[in-house]
């Protein structure tokens, strides 16, 4: 039965082209499965746009020295472009600064602001005196009370994923000034999340317990168990939508209230484009709403949007947020500031026409239940292993043998074997097969079953071996290749959410669209016959549905990142800065002889002291140093040092150190010692 669906995939952040990442956390995944949707005829919105507001952009738009609006500009049309090149079959992008959605998200404020949804409240905010700004989001960096991952921003911490307010955060600096900031008053509006705790207690924890994914449900039941506060829905910024209110000049709507109601208004958008009406989308409750997001947006799908919805009150709910844990690229995490990436545009130049064979190893490989790792290696298998060695290979052999026996005809069977009704039983389960690994979200297991149909068709062919019955037995032959164009046949199908630029090379490879009936999805498993005998495929030699990819070509993606890599680490040796002046009586003060260590042993229960007898030439006298951790004791005995004698006794652990060893970092971080290097200078010696 035909059902309505309404699809989002998480509005990109216009801040720069996307990547891998992106695609294999979101994009192809919300693809196949709005595809399968329509494939099995329901009435599909695939809805997404450019999320344009939010601090990202502004910084960026700094950075550059151009406005906000060229920043959006620029990489809305870039990222649009990729979703195209690699075949995502929104049925709508829009993006936030479109007028629609100014309108769409000052009218749902509104609305949230007369029911009395909002608690209007003033605090105390950080502020930057320098930059003469509010600090909200991205525009402070601090220490996460929650992990202590030192990078927080002031909406959510990347590293533990949760969500916060910036005064959350621990030791704020700000993102503008590097300054500390300090706190000012402000007016903003506040969603009271606490106040819907029980109604989100009871739609998620207990109604979605057994069918949402278990990182996604653990995450919000954590949200969830630690307590519910207030969430301010407005900022001081000057770029964003501007809170529609009087009195409110010069604040705007937060990111992330405007950016989920950009699905709205960009459904909105399509169907005034195609004569629909938007509200059977989002207010229908036989509509079904799926957000396909990564894991850093979960408490906003989750909680905070639903909390929207339901405070405005005509809307339905999401029934599943199936979101996806993050890919890696060769071992580390992808990362736009440090160039960790593969980009889409680059990807597209460097491997022309083969949109797909990255969709099948980001599928193949995608990050469902927990990090995946992408390495060039294994994009590299996934294609001459699988693409083209079985399902390319398969597909070949049957146009080849097809074209040559047949003059690209296919041929009538006689009556069909054992083996031939087995393997026409199989194909007819493959269906229903791929149907649920998609409806469960499981599309890795998707693509495999997709591939082991291909593994049934070559094995077919080998084991019946058309090219040598051809010489004896013409009936049998016949027979076998009409069996293996059936498979084909399906296979053109059935790869369509998964390698749509594949299927329709291959619909067009066995003219498919020319039958009198054409099979959809769920015909595969009922009609008796998919391509008819007498229907005539393409005959001249074939295209190859994909080509080896040689060792030289993923070697140089691999250089490509290892000169990232090589970039990244110059950046990084970034060298102390200078401390305060001193004058040159300070200096004299110092007294550094020179010294040999006579005896040193580890200081009981730590793990970086060393207590060293040492040998000033004045005397000998007890250092306690903290290098246990790049030397041993004997290491260190007989070694000659610089020490500074006049250094007031200080007590450590109970033991009194009486000077310092004077040491430095090599290249690689590893502590030396700054010692003489000439046995003729004696110890006592001064330093100077
Ligand atoms: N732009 C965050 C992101 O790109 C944000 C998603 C909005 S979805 C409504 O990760
Ligand atoms: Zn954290």
């Amino acid at each position: 039965m035909s059902k309505r669906y309404t699809i989002t995939a998480a509005l990109p952040y216009t801040n720069g082209p996307i990547h891998i990442g992106h695609l294999a956390g979101v994009y192809v995944p919300a693809d196949i499965y709005s595809r399968y949707l329509r494939l099995t005829d329901n009435d599909v919105a695939f809805i997404c746009g450019s999320d344009e507001h939010g601090v990202p952009i502004t910084i960026k738009a700094k950075r550059e020295g151009v406005s906000p609006q060229d920043i959006v500009d620029k990489y809305h049309a870039i990222i649009k472009q990729s979703f195209e090149d690699f075949g995502i079959s929104f049925d709508n992008y829009s993006r936030t600064s479109a007028k629609i959605h100014h309108e769409t998200a000052s009218e749902f404020f509104k609305t949230l602001y007369n029911k009395n949804e909002f608690v209007e409240e003033v605090s105390e905010q950080l502020y930057d005196a320098q930059a003469n700004q509010f600090l909200a989001d991205r525009f402070v960096i601090g220490t996460c009370p929650k992990c202590g991952y030192e990078e927080a921003y002031g909406d959510q911490c990347e590293n533990c994923g949760t969500s916060l307010n910036a005064t959350d955060l621990i030791n704020p600096k700000s993102a503008i000034t590097g300054n500390i900031p300090t706190l000012k008053e402000t007016k903003h509006w506040f969603l009271p999340l606490n106040k819907h705790e029980d109604f989100l207690k009871e739609w998620i924890l207990k109604g979605h317990k057994k069918d949402w994914k278990p990182n996604v449900y653990g995450q919000v039941k954590s949200w969830i168990d630690d307590g519910l506060r207030p969430r301010a829905v407005t900022r001081d910024l000057d770029w964003g939508i501007p809170v529609p209110l009087e009195g409110a000049e010069g604040k705007v709507l937060y990111v992330w209230f405007d950016a989920p109601i950009g699905y709205i208004s960009s459904t909105k958008e399509w169907a005034a484009r195609e004569g629909k009406n938007w509200e059977d989308y989002w207010k229908d409750e036989n509509t079904e709403l799926y957000h396909f997001i990564g894991k850093d947006n979960i408490v906003f799908h989750c909680i905070i949007f639903p909390a929207m919805l339901k405070a405005e009150g005509s809307y339905i709910l999401p029934k599943n947020v199936p979101a996806n844990e993050f890919l890696n690229l060769e071992g580390n995490k992808l990362s736009t500031s440090k160039n960790w990436a593969v980009w889409l545009p680059d990807y597209l130049k460097e491997f022309p026409n083969q949109q797909d064979v990255l969709r099948y190893a980001l599928t193949a490989n995608a990050p469902e239940t927990k990090d995946n790792d992408f390495t060039w290696k294994d994009f590299q298998a996934r294609n001459n292993n699988e693409l083209v060695a079985i399902f390319g290979n398969f597909i070949n052999r049957v146009v080849v043998l097809t074209n040559k026996y047949y003059d690209g005809i296919v041929p009538s069977p006689s009556d069909f074997n054992s083996i031939d009704e087995e393997t026409l039983t199989t194909l007819k389960a493959y269906p229903s097969v791929i149907s649920s690994a998609i409806e469960r979200f499981r599309f890795r297991e998707g693509s495999q079953e997709l591939m082991n149909l291909a593994r049934l068709g070559n094995k077919y062919l080998a084991d019946e071996e058309p090219w040598k019955t051809i010489k004896t037995d013409e009936a049998r032959t016949k027979t076998v290749m009409f069996v293996a164009l059936q498979i084909a046949s399906a296979l053109a199908v059935l790869c369509e959410p998964f390698l749509p630029f594949t299927s329709k090379k291959l619909n067009k490879i066995l003219r498919q669209h020319e039958l009198e009936k054409v099979s959809q999805w769920n015909d595969i498993s009922t009609q008796e016959v998919l391509l008819p005998a007498e229907h005539s495929i393409q005959t001249g030699k074939p295209e190859l549905l994909f080509s080896k990819i040689e060792d030289e070509t993923i070697q140089l993606q691999l250089d490509k990142l290892e000169a990232s890599k090589k970039t990244n680490e110059l950046a990084n040796k970034s060298v102390e800065p200078q401390k305060e002046e001193i004058t040159f009586d300070d200096f004299t003060k110092l007294d550094l002889r020179v010294g040999t260590i006579l005896e040193a042993e580890k200081m009981p229960k730590t793990k970086k002291l060393l207590v060293l007898k040492v040998d000033t030439g004045i005397d000998t006298r007890t250092i306690v140093s903290g290098i246990a951790e790049s030397f041993s004791p004997e290491d260190v005995v007989g070694k000659r040092v610089t020490v500074l004698v006049n250094l007031a006794p200080r007590k450590l652990r109970g033991v009194e150190s009486q000077g310092m060893i004077l040491m430095t970092e090599d290249e690689s971080g590893n502590l030396v010692f700054v010692n003489p290097d000439s046995d003729s200078i004696s110890d006592g010696l001064k330093i100077s």
